[in-house]
């Protein structure tokens, strides 16, 4: 260890995080029934290019290739999902058995190879049958999540320590529910509020459905993507639109999550569409299901200002906002999002929760950028950009870490490039490069770079480029 050296504590674990959809394909086989990512990505006009995750990066056929690259690499954890629909076609009723199969596998594999998996139980992709039946907004789908989880529970309890229900249900009720620019694609707000309500709710309910099914040493977590938000300036006015974005983007799940109780100012500001008498007496404790730890995952920090927003006249993710708030571009670099660049948001987010919670385990369970990677002449890919991304924000957790919060791990999004949601293909998000003709997989320069931090426990603290170039 050289002084300059930023050590990370023993046990750290070094990961990186993919999505069933994302990254599986194999949609019609061995049972698996559509979801509303099959029925969204097929309805023209939806996703970039047409594009489907049909086939993706063909991850259910070359798993046991992507576990020996995992290792090749010396990862120390992986974070997938479950497809809730290879596992349980209509979201009711027994479990397929060779879709659980599929899972233990996998799982056994990465343990083979000192692998500590995380898996997450819904990362967005709903069962068809059970959208058709009125999906997140309806309480009834609450309760299938909780049946569903402990499915999983039993099937994989034994072998899996680190779990987290839901990934990013502010996505799925305000970009499914709201906006309409991810699945299902419905564009109304009070959706999109009763959906974020029945997302905590089944958060509460899969978390004691899964319990039952795990040893005591197993912790239960969720991983939320909390939004930095930032007033534009000083003026109370901006602290005030600061405050409803910080309600609609954080604390509509972590109230609930975290403490039992939404907080008043979110009942105040969504008065004009919704009373929440969907909101039944109990359903905020029950999403008090205690926690294990909390995920996080973070890309880019919010501006806000008050004022009338700019009309787009496209629906928006901001139930009761409107009229209220101005969005403005961060300052930073832009990655292939157009998202800014600034790590001080994670150092916030993550101290914010260490003084919340406190003795709350966090983890960073997504955090990576897209660029527009190509291989080179010499066949390799060249990837700086994203090499000082991850570094900046490793170094801004350690900052975390140093002030005091508890962080127990980081998982680079993505271990593969992989199906961006409604950009398709177009962004590529892998530290390994696919080339998604032939899907072969080369590891871009991050990966190899990123294997070298795993492998010290430790990170440099500037980026030192390869001979040759990174
Ligand atoms: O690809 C997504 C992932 O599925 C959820 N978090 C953000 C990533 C990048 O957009």
């Amino acid at each position: 260890m050289t002084e300059t050296n930023l050590r990370f504590p023993p046990g750290f674990l070094w990961g990186s995080a993919t999505a069933a959809y994302q990254i599986e394909g194999a949609a019609r086989e061995d049972g698996r029934t559509p979801s509303i990512w099959d029925t969204f990505s097929h309805t023209p006009g939806k996703v970039l290019g047409g594009d489907t995750g049909d086939v993706a990066v063909d991850h259910y056929h070359r798993w046991r290739d992507d576990v020996r690259l995992m290792a090749d690499l010396g990862l120390s954890a992986y974070r997938f999902s479950v497809s809730w629909t290879r596992v349980q076609p209509t979201g009711r009723g027994p479990a397929v058995q060779r879709g659980l199969d599929f899972y233990r596998a996998l799982v056994d594999a990465l343990l083979e190879h000192g692998i500590q998996p995380m898996v997450t139980l819904y990362h967005w992709d709903l069962p068809q049958e059970l959208e058709t039946g009125g999906g997140w907004p309806e309480r009834e789908t609450a309760l299938r999540f909780a049946e569903y989880a402990g499915l999983v529970g039993a099937a994989l309890g034994d072998r899996v320590e680190l779990w987290t229900t839901l990934n990013e249900p502010w996505c799925s009720a305000f970009l499914g529910y709201g906006a309409g620019v991810h699945a299902p694609g419905r564009t109304d707000p009070v959706a999109a509020l009763r959906a974020a309500h029945h997302l905590n709710l089944a958060h509460g309910l899969g978390a004691a459905a899964l319990r039952e099914h795990l040893p005591a040493r197993a912790r239960i977590g969720v991983s939320l993507n909390p939004s930095a938000v930032r007033p534009l300036t000083a003026s109370p006015a901006d602290h005030d639109a600061r405050r409803r974005i910080d309600a609609l983007a954080n604390r509509i799940f972590t109230g609930p999550m975290l403490h039992g109780a939404y907080d008043d100012d979110l009942f105040a500001d969504t008065a004009p569409l919704t009373d929440w008498s969907f909101n039944r007496d109990g359903d905020a404790a029950a999403a008090h299901h205690p926690l294990g730890f909390l995920g996080v995952n973070y890309y880019a920090p919010a501006v806000v200002s008050a004022g009338p927003g700019t009309p787009t006249g496209e629906p928006s993710p901001w139930p009761g906002a409107d009229g209220h708030v101005t969005f403005h571009q961060a300052p930073g670099e832009l990655t292939a999002m157009d998202w800014p660049v600034d790590p001080t948001g994670l150092t916030d987010l993550l101290l914010g929760y260490a003084a919340e919670a406190p003795g709350l385990p966090l983890y960073v369970t997504e955090n990576g950028a897209a660029y527009d990677d190509k291989p080179g002449e010499d066949g390799r890919v060249h990837d700086p950009d994203r090499i000082r991304y991850v570094h900046s924000h490793l170094s801004a957790l350690h900052r975390a870490i140093e002030a005091g919060a508890d962080v127990r791990g980081y998982f680079l999004w993505s271990l593969l490039d992989n199906f961006e949601w409604a950009y398709g293909y177009s962004k590529r998000f892998g530290a390994v490069y696919v080339d998604y003709e032939t899907q072969a997989r080369t590891p871009k320069s991050s990966a190899r770079w990123y294997a070298g931090v795993a492998a010290g426990g430790e990170l440099p603290l500037e980026v030192a480029l390869e001979p040759g170039g990174f």
